[in-house]
């Protein structure tokens, strides 16, 4: 038949199998394979139903994602799936659709245009595509309200959750849960309705009935706070919403010309760069995915502080044993931290009482280092001393077996200096976690100058583990992500002593889709944090170069950030965040007996002044080489700092700005400002060539 799609037939029943891996995308020959298999079925006399199944872990995850890129690249044409659908959906056999693992957006839209649909237990269906920015492009907005009804089918095209397949059944989107070999049960399936007449999806009116009106309006609020500053959520509400107006073939056409829009708009390509994104950086050009990693079955962390113990939650969560060493005062603290965290999960409902107690149970607390000559890894989470770190890892190389990967939570230090005070520097990695380390996904990994592949690919596959995504960085003073944001931070102090407020300055970065501003962010890490960072990495040693002002100050009346109750802001005791008068008039003060002009500021050229900073300090880290690629930036952007999705990471919002805009903007700066906004040299050449970050990466993937 196809590669791509297999044909079979048993005790009457056709099987179509879709073979496209990894996870059986609707790519090009997919669609055109089903449909020859389709017409093979209905031309044999002996085929009585049909079953379309597939092999490997998934029924078809979608449409391939790739083919959108070449359609906005205008190398492609948009796929169209409706003659493979309205084939399926007219056949005079019975169709039944024979889902495992999961049927997502063009997949469960396939499923849909089936006669049935069958599932595993544990098999998953949605409509994900908001997550990219778009909407079901294949009859997903008009199919599936007539098969669960259309406020259901909003919310579900709108938030892109998958369902689990038992309350597909009880909603109506899956007919039967099958129990066992999943073909085996499909077959008899459709033995046993090959004679009934089967009911064309795009036929069904009863659930449209009625008057949702009320109900979509209050969806679209819900989905607003949701889904903040996000379009293509409310275009599917809306899509789904024409379902109950439009004929179907209306409602089709209507759906294909909102998902063209969505296609177009830089949301969607935001988020599609994101979603690969997220497995780009899985890719280490010197270190093969064959790279031989080391199997972490337990570990054991030093410190249990506020990272430690996210870490050892994290690593329980997976259900992977943790032994925690410190104070037994600190041991106290943390598991009655950890207990609280769990209880508060239990009461919203994520998980049970004894999943609860399970977690906990994985968590063994010790102010020995007992047992951690029997770990795979050995996380240290240390207050953050060079000698104090030096002398744990002296102990710990008498301690730890010779392929005991030693982890360093750091996220100041040097990773070499660290790493030589073992005698097994290859086998030292930093893993720089972020807090809550058990919520935040992002994990930048460490490579220090002797750090083994092995090592490199064990801690990849560690945070893989932790459903986390690791991103590779090299070593060097705030890796990528804090590097990027003392620039931005410095730069939004001054603009607050050239005249802006706090507030001001947070609710422009609030407006660009920032989860926080960069004075509230100042405030959760702790301004004293960054006042020692300032003094100990000589930061405003160099002569000529502008000093915040402000921020000394604070820490000197006390004003520490949330754990002080004030800081650029004031806090309440449940830390709900108020502006303060008093700061302003402080930074107005600073700013008169520095003799710094003042002026109002518009959000544009707020976020121009501090992002603008932060991307130029990108494009340094880029071209030495302290991240691999700029979408390595992004990711960590997107995973670790707050920066929207939908904006695709700061170097992917630089490319889509311009880089010569962006280039011209911080010459001038330069201007203003000195010698700080010198334009980082690849940013100059970038933009002088035309060219943008996503082509520095592809320019260094061809050669690689
Ligand atoms: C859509 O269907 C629009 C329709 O309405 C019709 C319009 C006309 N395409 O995630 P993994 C790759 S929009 C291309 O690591 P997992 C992925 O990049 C689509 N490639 O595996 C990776 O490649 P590599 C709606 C895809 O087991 C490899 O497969 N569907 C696609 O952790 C393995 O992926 C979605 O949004 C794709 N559709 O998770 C589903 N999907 O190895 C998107 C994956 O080179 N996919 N790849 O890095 C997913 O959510 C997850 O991949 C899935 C498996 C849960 C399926």
């Amino acid at each position: 038949m196809s590669e791509l799609v297999k044909y079979s037939t048993r005790d009457g029943v056709a099987i179509i199998t879709v073979d496209n891996p990894p996870v059986n995308a609707l790519s090009t020959g997919v669609p055109a394979g089903i449909l020859a298999a389709l017409k093979t079925a209905e031309a044999d006399a002996t085929v009585q139903a049909v079953v379309l199944a597939a092999a490997g872990k998934t029924f078809i995850a979608g449409a391939d994602i790739n083919d959108f890129l070449n359609v906005v690249a205008g190398k492609a044409e948009l796929p169209v799936l409706h003659p493979l659908l309205h084939a399926l959906e007219d056949s005079r056999k019975p169709v039944v659709a024979a889902i495992h693992g999961m049927a997502l957006g063009g997949g469960m839209e396939v499923a849909m245009a089936c006669h049935y649909r069958v599932a595993v237990p544990d098999a998953q269906v949605g409509q994900p595509e908001c997550k990219l920015g778009l909407i079901p492009g294949a009859g997903g907005t008009q199919r599936l309200p007539r098969l669960i009804g259309p406020l259901k089918a909003a919310e579900l095209c709108a938030m892109g959750d998958p369902i689990p397949a038992p309350e597909a059944v009880q909603l109506g989107a899956v007919d039967q849960i099958i129990q066992g070999n999943l073909v085996d049960g499909a077959v008899a399936f459709a033995k046993s309705i090959a004679n009934r007449p089967a009911h064309k999806t795009r036929e069904l009116t009863a659930k449209l009935a009625g008057n949702h009106s009320a109900g979509f309006a209050a969806l679209r609020e819900q989905v607003r706070k949701a889904k903040r500053n996000l379009n293509a959520p409310q275009v599917a509400i809306d899509a789904v919403e024409l379902s109950t107006t439009l004929s179907f073939a209306k409602g089709i056409e209507k759906e294909a010309e909102l998902f063209k829009q969505c296609l177009r708009a830089t949301e969607a390509q935001a988020l599609i760069h994101a979603f690969f994104g997220d497995r780009t950086v899985a890719k280490i050009p010197d270190v093969p995915k064959d790279t031989q990693a080391f199997p972490v079955r337990n570990i054991a962390i030093i410190g249990a502080g506020t990272m430690g113990g996210g870490i050892a939650m994290a690593f329980a969560n997976v259900g992977i044993p943790v032994r925690i060493k410190d104070t037994q005062e600190a041991l106290d603290r943390c598991l009655a931290n950890a207990r609280r965290n769990y209880e508060n999960s239990v009461k919203r409902g994520r998980y049970t009482k004894e999943v609860m107690e399970q977690r906990m149970s994985l968590i063994t607390p010790q102010t020995s280092y007992d047992g951690f000559d029997h770990v795979d890894m050995i996380i240290e989470a240390a207050y953050e001393s060079m000698p104090l770190k030096r002398q744990i890892y002296s102990e710990l190389d008498k301690i730890a077996r010779v392929d005991c990967v030693l982890a360093t939570n750091t996220s100041t230090l040097d990773i070499n200096e660290i790493a030589v005070a073992t005698g097994r520097p290859q086998m030292v990695i930093g893993l720089h976690f972020f807090s809550p380390a058990n919520a935040m996904r992002l994990v930048e990994i460490v490579r220090g100058s002797a750090t083994s592949k092995e090592v490199i690919a064990t801690a990849m596959a560690v945070a893989k583990a932790l459903k986390k995504v690791g991103v590779l960085v090299r070593n060097g003073f705030g890796f990528v992500g804090n590097r990027m944001m003392f620039p931005y931070m410095y730069e939004a102090q001054f603009v607050v002593e050239e005249g802006a407020t706090p507030e001001e300055v947070d609710r422009a970065l609030a407006h660009f889709g920032m989860a926080m501003g960069i004075f509230s962010v100042d405030d959760l890490g702790g301004l004293d944090v960054a006042a020692r960072i300032r003094e100990e990495q000589h930061q405003f040693d160099k002569p000529g170069l502008r000093k915040p002002l402000a921020s000394d100050k604070l820490v000197a009346l006390g004003r520490l950030g949330q754990k002080a109750g004030k800081g650029w802001y004031l806090y309440d005791e449940n830390r709900k965040q108020t502006p303060d008068l008093e700061v302003v008039a402080l930074i107005r003060k600073t700013a008169a007996e520095a003799h710094i002009p003042q002026r109002t500021f518009t959000e544009a050229e707020i976020i121009e002044r501090t992002l603008y900073g932060l991307i130029n300090e990108g494009a340094r880290i880029l071209e030495d080489g302290t991240a691999l690629r700029a979408v390595d930036i992004d990711v960590i952007y997107l995973n670790g700092y707050g920066f929207p999705a939908y904006r695709g990471g700061p170097m992917f919002y630089a490319d889509t700005v311009g880089l010569k805009k962006i280039y011209d903007k911080i010459c001038e700066f330069r201007e203003q400002h000195g010698a700080r906004w010198e334009p980082a040299p690849l940013l100059k050449r970038l933009a002088e060539q035309g060219k943008t970050f996503a082509s520095f990466d592809a320019e260094k993937a061809a050669h690689a």
